[in-house]
């Protein structure tokens, strides 16, 4: 049982004496396998593009919570997700700044301080500010769970519509009215074939005027250019970007100079090495042991 390792060079340096203390072959990069057929679990953002090649594959973990970047996988191969207790904490903080700085209308103060123009808005109070999440996942629940103790009215969307104490649940059925009382709605939908180019001019339209929009979840799911056309009637009247579509934004994109957007390069989370380490281990010990996988996707889902 190895474990094929393609990630970065520096967390490989974390990870090696950990796999090492814990008795685990962990070969580096493709070129220093010698047998593939020893090749029995990969850690990758992106595997390689023949997953035929390891014959005994059992395993594909991603290094990010998202798993829309990996192909089909071959029969018999299960996917995982990475499970870190870092991830959650750094895009529920994300959400919450993106929050608060939407809410306090930092777009506004930012385009101010470019023009040395000292001019005060109403200061809103956090109480009464309906906040919708999509996707009450492992970040969203967090996020839910912030922003309610901060005094936002949440409200929260996913497939299930799933009960969370003191937040509002909608099911899929219902993302109308979901929408309908979402006045900072916030994405953190994993990208499927469901929520791919979810978020058009119809679906703009659906939230009450003047919304504002945190986006964390996948680039994909947006469309750009109602986005734009929504901002331009002031049906959205501002947005925080993490992740865009394209990804990277081109230099002579439209959004780049927008003064009623804020946009951060698809930084919200970074999987910590050590905590990634962790994970993998765990996995190899479930796989070994026959427990149940931590972070196995449901790959007819999509997540
Ligand atoms: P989870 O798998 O824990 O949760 C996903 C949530 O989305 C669940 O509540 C699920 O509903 C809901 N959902 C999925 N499909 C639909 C749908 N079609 N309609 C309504 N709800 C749906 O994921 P995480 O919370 O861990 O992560 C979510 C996503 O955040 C990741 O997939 C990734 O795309 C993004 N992400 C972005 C990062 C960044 O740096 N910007 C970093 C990390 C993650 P149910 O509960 O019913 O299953
Ligand atoms: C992830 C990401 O999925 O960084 O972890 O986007």
């Amino acid at each position: 049982m190895a474990l094929l390792y393609l990630s970065t060079a520096d967390r490989a340096e974390v990870w090696k004496p950990l796999f090492a203390a814990a008795g685990e072959e962990m070969i580096v990069g493709e070129a220093a396998v010698a047998d593939p057929a020893a090749i029995t679990h990969i850690v990758c953002w992106q595997p390689p593009q023949d997953l035929r090649r390891y014959p005994n594959l059992r395993i594909v973990i991603s290094t990010g919570a998202g798993v829309d970047q990996m192909p089909v996988m071959p029969d018999g191969v299960r996917l995982v997700r990475m499970l870190a207790p870092g991830i959650e904490e750094m895009v529920r903080n994300w959400v919450v700044m993106a929050t608060l700085m939407l809410h306090r209308g930092m777009p506004a103060y930012i385009d101010q301080q470019r023009a040395a123009s000292w001019a005060a808005h109403p200061v809103p109070l956090a109480g009464g500010a309906r906040a919708g999440i999509m996707g009450l996942g492992r970040i969203g629940l967090r996020a839910a769970e912030t922003l309610r103790a901060m005094g936002f009215d949440v409200a929260g969307w996913s497939r299930s519509g799933r009960a969370v104490d003191g937040i509002e649940a909608f099911g899929a059925g219902a993302m109308e009215t979901f929408l309908a009382r979402s006045d900072i709605l916030i994405c953190l939908l994993p990208l499927t074939a469901e929520t791919r180019g979810l978020m058009d001019a119809a679906f703009f339209a659906k939230l009450p005027r003047g919304a504002m929009l945190v986006h964390a979840g996948r680039g994909a799911q947006l469309d750009m250019a109602a986005l734009k056309g929504a901002l331009d009637t002031g049906q959205l009247a501002s947005a925080m970007l993490d992740v865009t579509n394209p990804e990277p934004l081109p230099a002579d994109h439209w959004a780049w100079a927008d003064p009623r957007l804020v946009i951060t390069p698809h930084v919200a989370a970074n999987t910590d090495a050590r905590e990634g380490a962790a994970h993998v281990l765990e996995v190899l010990r479930a796989s070994r042991s026959g427990a149940p996988i931590p972070g196995l996707v449901d790959q007819a889902r999509g997540y």
